[in-house]
């Protein structure tokens, strides 16, 4: 008899985005299939859990037939790519969205294994990899893009992150921003996050190739006998950024011009209501954590393993948007959605079901809730050492109490909390990070920057609940009374001398 294997499952979506055809078939497979619950993640896709080995095969196959797959979700390859959800140029998201399915299927595997396994389709010869080779990366390698001011998709926790570089309206280029990433392992100071270093600027016909030479220079480059030291950030940094620019230029026959200006405000999502260029609604929608679930009058969805609001029928209220919405669903780097395309006339029919389901219930959630994100951790992860995504509502509602006390229930904090140090949900991006150690004992780390563009800091370690509170309740106090206008927490946590400013990811570590 086999054991009762049972899997997550990620699809692929570059940036995060779906047709309302295409949500529903998402929606139904998580009942069929998966445990009727769907998890959208850190990086713009959907994750199934609980889908039994006999229905891989019956949930990928379905998944096809509505053009979604989970090619390169997983694996030492290129992952979904990201981009920007939410700009206010609709042209521009298109444009990157088109960017992001390029890069996704250029630097896709070429092996038809994923058609001849899950698809059962008939073999079609040898496969052929030009980029990957016959040993594909030493690790996996993540790509995102951003149009600034935004920085939803944490540009800088990539392995490249391309910084979308707007004139007159058009798309002139991308910044290029290299070796981000967010794992470490605890008490290993080998190990570190660090953020992208920006190293130039291509044109849009120059991008394509200029990604590629950098996924090669990792592919032939990067540790191959340390997984904990495999990631492009280590190469980069063993080797120096000058030496990536000999790389590029041997390899390349030019190199990259000057980086040009950009400015990042903000890594949240902007929530609500918002009309694009071209006259068009779209509704940014919270969805705490990501999970989406029905959950029943305690407030507890599948057989009480997640926890939500009494009585909330998110699941159901989606699939009922889905249904009547012609626009297309957009999914945040920031595990948010959004009912993307809302033409004017359409607008009232979408309002009607969002106050109808209460989507949009302002009055439970704050500004505080909105910036936090925790990543899935128990009970599903194998690597959790704490609770993450069953925890953060409930602590988030006690510093919620906290904030208000102290007159800034409208003052967004980032809370970032995984349940490991792995990162998922970029915790080392956080104002406030949380990190997993043991059950109810979790790191916290201060000081990152609000624009996504600085590492916070440890500052205690092992702690549980009444410390954690302990510690930021007069911080938090402080900040109220002390805050120069517009000073995020993070910068103000440094300027007060509460924690050292973490520099660059080698200094992480340093005091
Ligand atoms: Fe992650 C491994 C969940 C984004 C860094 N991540 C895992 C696994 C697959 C655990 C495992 O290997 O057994 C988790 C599955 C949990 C579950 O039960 O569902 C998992 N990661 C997630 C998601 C679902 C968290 C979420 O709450 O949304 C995110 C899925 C993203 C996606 O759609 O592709 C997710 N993971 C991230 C991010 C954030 C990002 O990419 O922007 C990071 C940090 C950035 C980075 O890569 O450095 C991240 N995940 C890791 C790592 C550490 C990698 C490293 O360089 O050390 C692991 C462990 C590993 O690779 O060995 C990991
Ligand atoms: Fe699991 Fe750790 Fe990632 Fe959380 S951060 S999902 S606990 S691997």
């Amino acid at each position: 008899l086999e054991p009762h294997y049972q899997f997550m499952l990620r699809l692929r979506l570059p940036a995060g985005v779906v047709t309302g055809e295409q949500y529903l078939a998402i929606d139904d497979l998580a009942h069929k299939y998966a445990n009727g619950t769907l998890r959208l993640t850190t990086r713009q896709t959907f994750q199934y859990h609980g889908v039994l080995k006999k229905h891989l095969r019956p949930l990928l196959q379905d998944a096809y037939k509505v053009a979604v797959d989970a090619r390169g979700a997983c694996g030492d390859v290129n992952r979904n790519v990201m981009a920007t959800a939410n700009p206010h140029l609709s042209a521009l998201h298109t444009e990157v969205h088109d960017w992001s399915v390029k890069i996704s299927e250029h630097l896709a595997w070429k092996s038809r294994a994923y058609e001849e396994i899950f698809l059962e389709q008939p073999p079609r010869g040898e496969d052929h990899e030009p980029i990957y080779g016959k040993t594909y990366l030493p690790r996996k390698f993540k790509i995102a893009i951003a149009i600034p001011p935004e920085n939803d998709v944490d540009l800088f926790a990539n392995d490249i992150g391309l910084i979308a570089i707007v004139e007159d309206g058009q798309l002139a280029g991308f910044n290029i921003a290299i070796g981000g990433g967010m794992g470490t392992t605890h008490g290993d100071e080998a190990t570190y996050p660090r953020l992208g270093s920006v190293i130039g600027f291509a044109t849009p016909e120059q991008t394509l190739e200029a990604v590629e030479t950098l996924v090669k220079i990792q592919r032939d480059h990067g540790d191959r006998s340390d997984r904990k030291h495999a990631r492009f950030k280590y190469t980069i940094d063993d080797h120096g950024i000058d030496w990536i620019h000999a790389q590029l230029a041997e390899r390349m026959g030019w190199s990259l011009a000057e980086a040009r200006d950009y400015k990042f405000e903000r890594n949240g999502d902007p929530l609500g209501w918002a009309r694009d260029d071209s006259g068009s609604w779209h509704l940014s929608l919270f969805i705490e954590n990501g999970r989406i679930a029905d959950f029943d009058a305690k407030g507890t969805a599948f057989h009480g393993q997640y926890l939500g609001r009494s009585g909330y029928k998110l699941m159901t209220g989606l699939r009922e948007l889905a249904k009547i919405h012609k626009g297309t669903i957009r999914l945040t780097g920031n595990q948010n959605l959004i009912i993307a395309n809302v033409a004017p006339e359409d607008k009232a029919a979408i309002e009607e079901l969002v106050a109808h389901y209460e989507l949009d219930d302002g009055s439970r959630n704050s500004t505080l809730r909105y910036s936090a994100m925790a990543c899935v951790a128990f009970p599903t992860c194998g690597l959790a050492m704490a609770e993450s995504e069953r925890y953060l509502p409930e602590l988030v509602g006690k510093l919620e109490a906290v904030v208000d006390d102290a007159g800034l229930s409208d003052q967004p904090i980032v809370i970032r909390m995984t349940g490991c140090p792995n990162g998922c949900a970029r915790p080392f991006l956080g104002e406030i990070g949380f990190v997993g150690k043991a059950p109810g004992k979790y790191n916290l780390y201060l000081g990152a920057g609000f624009d996504g563009a600085r590492l916070n800091k440890l500052y205690r370690e092992n702690i549980g609940e009444e410390e954690i509170l302990s510690e930021l309740t007069p911080m938090i106090q402080r900040y109220a009374a002390e805050r120069e206008e517009g000073e995020p927490f993070g910068d103000f946590v440094i300027r007060a001398g509460i924690i050292a400013e973490t520099i660059e990811g080698r200094d992480f570590h340093e005091n």
